[in-house]
Parts: C-alpha cells; sequence; structure tokens
C-alpha cells in the first residue's frame, strides 16, 4: 500500500530536509543529485518545493523525496509543515563562510524544535571546490559533527563532491534505523516509518515541481 507510482516501486519512502542560511548551496546541492545540475547564477530560483529520486540503498529501492526552501530561510520563517514527517536533514553551511558555520547551532535548534527527535542529520560544508576562500577548517567541521553526534562531509554542487555520497550516506543511516525497528516490531518494512512515530509517511504525489528556473548545465 502506498510504495507503488504507476511503474515504479520502491521499498521505502524517505522525506529529507534541506536546511541551512541562504546562499550555502541548498538548491544547488538538490539540483546537482536529481538532474545533475547546477547553477551559477545566484539570482536564479530553482523554485521546486521537493524534488525526488529513486536509488538503491544496501540492496532495497529507496526514493528520496528531498524538500528544498523557496528562501524562507531568509526571514527565519519556515513553517513546522516543511519538516513534518522528514526523517533525514541535511544541514548545509558554506565553508567559505564562518557565519553559517556558526549559524549551524541554530539549525539544530530548529530542528530540535520543529522535526522529529530522530530525525537522522547530515551536516554538509558545501563550496569545498572554493579551497582557495576556505574560511572553515574541515577539522572544525569535523569537531562540531563530533560534538553534536552529526554525520559530516565537505561537499561541492560544483563539482560534484561527495554529492551522491552525502544522500547515499543519509539514507542508509535512515534505513539502518528503519529496518532496525521493523525487525523489532516483526512488521514488513513496506513504507517508510517514522522513527520514533512508528507513522507510515504517506506522500503519494511526486509532482512537487513549481517552476523550473534557469540551469543549462
Ligand atoms: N563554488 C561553488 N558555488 C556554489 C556551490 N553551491 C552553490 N554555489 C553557488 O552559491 C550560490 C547560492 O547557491 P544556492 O543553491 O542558491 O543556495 P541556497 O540559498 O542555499 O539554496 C549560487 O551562486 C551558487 O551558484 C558550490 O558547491 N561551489
Ligand atoms: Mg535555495
Amino acid at each position: 500500500m502506498g510504495n507503488r507510482l504507476g511503474d515504479h516501486e520502491y521499498d521505502y519512502l524517505f522525506k529529507i530536509v534541506l536546511v541551512g542560511d541562504s546562499g550555502v548551496g541548498k538548491s544547488n546541492i538538490l539540483s546537482r543529485f536529481t538532474r545533475n545540475e547546477f547553477c551559477l547564477d545566484s539570482k536564479s530560483t530553482i523554485g521546486v518545493e521537493f524534488a525526488t529520486r529513486t536509488l538503491q540503498v544496501e540492496g532495497k529501492t529507496v526514493k528520496a523525496q528531498i524538500w528544498d526552501t523557496a528562501g524562507q530561510e531568509r526571514y527565519r520563517a519556515i513553517t513546522s509543515a516543511y519538516y513534518r514527517g522528514a526523517v533525514g536533514a541535511l544541514l548545509v553551511y558554506d565553508i567559505t563562510k564562518w557565519q553559517t558555520f556558526e549559524n549551524v547551532q541554530r539549525w539544530l535548534r530548529e530542528l530540535r524544535d520543529n522535526a522529529d527527535s530522530n530525525i537522522v542529520v547530515l551536516m554538509a560544508g558545501n563550496k569545498s571546490d572554493l579551497d582557495h576562500l576556505r574560511a572553515v577548517g574541515e577539522q572544525d567541521g569535523h569537531a562540531l559533527a563530533e560534538k553534536e553526534g552529526l554525520s559530516f562531509l565537505e561537499t561541492s554542487a560544483l563539482d560534484a563532491t561527495n554529492i551522491e555520497r552525502a544522500f547515499q550516506t543519509i539514507l542508509a543511516e535512515i534505513y539502518h534505523i528503519v529496518s532496525k525497528k521493523a525487525l523489532a516490531t516483526k512488521q514488513a518494512p513496506a513504507n517508510a516509518v517514522i522513527p520514533g512515530q512508528g507513522t507510515a509517511i504517506n506522500v503519494a504525489n511526486t509532482s512537487g515541481v513549481m517552476s523550473r528556473g534557469c540551469c543549462s548545465a
């Protein structure tokens, strides 16, 4: 029930939210992962509510439904609906802007206040291609991730470094939690389960694309 979409089948559907300061590269990480596109023009709005990609995670077919903001993060006005049902979060900062790294703590608080307490968080230090402009050391990232119990990778949406790996990592972590839970309750893992809530994610509609600006590459 709920795991068939037309001809497409999947074992799990996981909602993942992108969070982090404006300008850190969230929308480009999403477009790189789901469409293999990147936009150098900062003004162009990619304008998707969410995008999906189906991939294999430890032999299972996992459909990742990844939600992007429409710029509300600038006004700290992300609504709780954005976080509802999310089992994973990619918390992004920009390695060339120290302030965006400082604000990671604020985003963690936001997640704690609005998302499920068992949400899997991967912190991504994006724009690793701009090493010559680096303001945040990779060790700073590792140290914070360890302190907060997060996974951590430096990524580049521009040259695609670690984008695939970031999503594979977070999806595998979610899968481990969900499959363990299914084992514990002796239920067939037919649907995505929100860790700690035991509630099925029910998102049948995958056409979250509102508009597509930009991007010829
Ligand atoms: N050099 C570089 N620029 C990036 C990278 N990711 C995003 N950008 C640029 O950073 C700006 C903001 O990106 P965007 O995806 O809109 O950030 P968002 O506000 O977090 O969604 C744009 O000009 C992008 O081209 C990256 O990995 N490397
Ligand atoms: Mg954006």
